[in-house]
């Protein structure tokens, strides 16, 4: 992992280096009413770093917890914290009090910065006391900016000093934080953004992920910021919104999750998508349905990349003519990827089995046992069952523990949903497998249907032969559920084990 291009000095701070990137006059960050441009966003960093040393008296390693929607405000927290020594906690905005309370505790959090819009359930949750004494709400802040000095000298911390504690969005279980170096967050802009993305300064990049999810956190503020390019910060955005946004916006790098395009396409021709040039998707598979059908829509080639927090951002992606369809892509320059078996040995291509990854960033968790169940040998177990093809392109077949076993059939849900997402009557759907006495599961479809369409038992009849005529009949969904919307997070993933409780 020793490419030239990623070595840094020893004494690093990311945010000096990575604010030193844009032209002094370049617009860095733009929101729904105010822009900023690199000076101003430097000088509001600085502002904010002031108070975090000053008034709010934090000292070197100290953490704090952040909350906010999208919005140059809580980019601008999110350095001010990493550029005066600190450690960034952010928090997803849907978080209710339980969970925040959870990573309060387990982060041991010394101070807050909150968004006032979000308060209510900030109040409610357990935290450190510590923490609760120094709590800020963006007005409170911004008020004190003013009476800051604009000028402030990054704190002098290595490479290796944790700059940021990510919690994974836990779908089971309580969230685990992942830290990650100074280091680490050069890295990942000089990784995926260079080699796959070919980010320019004159990009403008857009979408949804929130920056407290490092997808966002990258590829909405670190990676603009590397390139000196033009970030479009927005809250609360639709398909519809985004669409209409990256119109008003003009941006040329979309980021957002596979659920969003599917909707997404079928609107884009209402919009002018004249400037878009990269779209990339993550979070969950990319169907090659949706691939098609945003192609079609848009003439564009889509990006697939997965990425995870425990990696900080992508590790397998391909572009343009690398990309195959159906294949998530090769590792990114950096990052080697192979396929183990359930001992640990490496198998061929062809052949199912745990993904396993290694590269300039990986797993490190804040005290969690699970730290051995993610890293082995080195190689870091993301828990997705993948195939490798002979030319060393990895394609995705499901989480490892949502295979589906029927009857002694391994059947991969996703390959069930990808076939049910070309029939015409249905929008979005989630294949899992249903407790059967006979046996052990049975393949279940949740499906949400397009407008103009009747959940009947002609048409779950339907799609059950419509499955049957394009892959082996034992994957076909023996039991079909009809609902108004699949459970998602806030990341845009699927939540299965609410279908399986269903
Ligand atoms: C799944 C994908 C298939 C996969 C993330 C980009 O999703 C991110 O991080 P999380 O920690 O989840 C990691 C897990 O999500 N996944 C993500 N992308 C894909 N599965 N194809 C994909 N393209 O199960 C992975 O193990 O929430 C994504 C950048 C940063 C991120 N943190």
């Amino acid at each position: 992992f020793d490419l030239p291009e990623l070595r840094y000095p020893q004494r690093l701070n990311c945010v000096a280096m990575l604010l030193d990137g844009g032209a002094p006059e370049q617009v860095a960050v733009r929101g729904a009413q105010e822009q900023w441009t690199y000076a101003q966003l430097r000088r509001q960093v600085d502002r904010i770093a002031h108070v975090l040393r000053g008034p709010m008296a934090l000292e070197t390693g100290n953490r704090v917890l952040l909350r906010g929607a999208n919005s140059p405000m809580m980019a601008a927290c999110i350095l001010a914290v990493i550029k005066a020594g600190l450690i960034a906690v952010p928090t997803m905005p849907l978080l209710r009090a339980r969970e925040l309370g959870a990573i309060a505790g387990k982060a041991q959090v010394n101070a807050v910065l909150c968004a006032d819009n979000l308060r209510d359930e900030m109040e409610s949750a357990e935290q450190p006391a510590a923490a609760r004494a120094n709590t800020l709400w963006f007005s409170e802040l911004e008020a004190l900016l003013p009476a800051q000095p604009a000028d402030f000298d990054a704190v002098d911390t290595s490479a290796d000093d944790v700059c940021l504690i990510s919690f994974t969005s836990g779908t089971t279980g309580i969230p685990k934080g992942t830290m990650h170096f100074h280091r680490d967050v050069m890295v990942i802009c000089d990784c995926f953004p260079r080699s796959v993305l070919q980010t320019r300064r004159g990009d403008i990049f857009i979408g949804t992920p929130p920056l407290a999810f490092t997808f966002g956190l990258g590829g909405l503020l670190l990676f603009p910021l590397r390139v000196g390019a033009t970030a479009v910060l927005l809250e609360k955005l639709t398909p519809e919104t985004l669409l209409k946004a990256i119109e008003t916006h003009r941006a040329t790098i979309c980021f957002t999750a596979p659920t969003s395009y599917r909707q997404m396409a079928a609107l884009a021709s209402q919009f002018d998508l004249s400037s878009l040039q990269k779209t990339v998707s993550a979070g969950e598979a990319l169907p090659p349905a949706t691939r098609e059908s945003w192609h079609q829509a848009t003439g564009l080639r889509m990006i697939d990349g997965i990425g995870a927090t425990e990696l900080l951002h992508i590790f397998i992606s391909s572009s343009g003519d690398q990309a195959r369809p159906g294949a998530t892509g090769m590792p990114v320059p950096g990052y080697q990827a192979c396929i183990l078996d359930w001992d640990g040995n490496p198998v061929g291509p062809g052949v199912i089995g745990r993904l396993a990854v290694k590269g300039p960033t990986g797993c490190r968790y804040l005290a969690d046992e699970r730290q051995s169940d993610y890293v082995l040998n080195g190689w870091n177990l993301t828990g997705d069952a993948y195939e490798m093809d002979a030319d060393g392109y990895f394609y995705y077949r499901s989480r490892t523990d949502d295979m589906i076993i029927s009857a002694g059939y391994n059947i991969a849900g996703p390959e069930v949903e990808e076939v049910l997402l070309r029939h015409p009557a249905v929008a979005e759907c989630g294949v899992i497998g249903k407790a059967d006495q006979e046996r052990g599961q049975i393949v279940e479809a949740h499906v949400v249907l397009r407008a103009g369409y009747a959940a009947t038992p002609e048409l779950a009849a339907q799609l059950q032969e419509f499955v049957k005529q394009q892959i082996a009949p034992y994957k076909y969904p023996r039991s079909i559920k009809f609902l108004d919307a699949l459970p998602r997070t806030e990341t845009g993933k699927l939540q299965r084990f609410k279908l399986r409780t269903e």
